[in-house]
């Protein structure tokens, strides 16, 4: 048998097929190629990997409150536009997210490009010490389904003898796959929205694509 240079080596033959020895040189191009399509694969994955986009930085369908606009990147303020402060939920500062006076509908449409919803959400800051401190329910609808309570979130409630704490921010962390539109729903609970500067801080989806 006559053998060429770099070719593969015939060892055996038998009933069940050859076996054969790739020569180095042939070796090394294997794992070129096997080297090759993993980082293709990584490539790929990376590429596909979801992207965070803030809620205040898109256009929302529609959104409602109770006390002036909803403000993007600020808490509520007063009933003018834009006269808010920086969120601050239990004296930490977010500079991304919506704040807002209840009732208030926020509706987005995902077109089923998204899957996640993150958020932390409570009272701001902003209503210590005025007497009642705030009480809202934070909601998230999608596709029509509630999928978020918050059950009722206070602010700081005062009274002559006890300033108490807050009930506290609470983050939310939901998956969102193929959702076509997402509500964030604010209710003032049973007491009327007084005080009730409700903040979804940091508001924001990974999606493949932006929606
Ligand atoms: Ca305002
Ligand atoms: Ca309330």
């Amino acid at each position: 048998m006559k053998l060429f240079r770099g070719a593969p080596v015939l060892l055996a033959a038998g009933a069940t097929g050859l076996l054969l020895v790739l020569p180095a040189a042939a070796r090394q191009v294997h794992e070129a190629m096997a080297a090759g399509a993993q980082q293709a694969a990584v490539q790929a994955e990376a590429s596909t990997a979801p992207s965070s986009y803030w809620l205040s930085d898109l256009d929302w369908v529609s959104a409602t409150g109770s006390w002036g606009p909803v403000e993007r990147d600020m808490s509520n303020g007063e009933n003018g536009a834009g006269d808010g402060s920086p969120i601050t939920l239990d004296g930490k500062v977010y500079q991304k997210g919506l704040g807002l006076v209840p009732s208030s509908k926020i509706g987005y449409d995902l077109d089923g490009r998204c899957s996640r919803f993150r958020a932390v959400v409570g009272v701001d800051d902003e209503v210590d010490q005025r007497g009642n401190g705030g009480s809202v329910v934070f909601q998230v609808v999608a596709d029509g389904k509630k999928v978020f309570d918050s059950g009722v979130r206070y602010g700081v409630q005062w009274s002559p003898t006890v300033l108490s704490t807050t009930t506290g921010s609470l983050e939310v962390d939901l998956d969102v796959t193929g959702v076509e539109t997402l509500e964030l729903v604010t209710t003032p609970w049973l007491d009327g929205f007084s005080n009730d500067h409700a903040d979804w801080a940091d508001a924001r989806v990974g999606c493949g694509e932006r929606p």
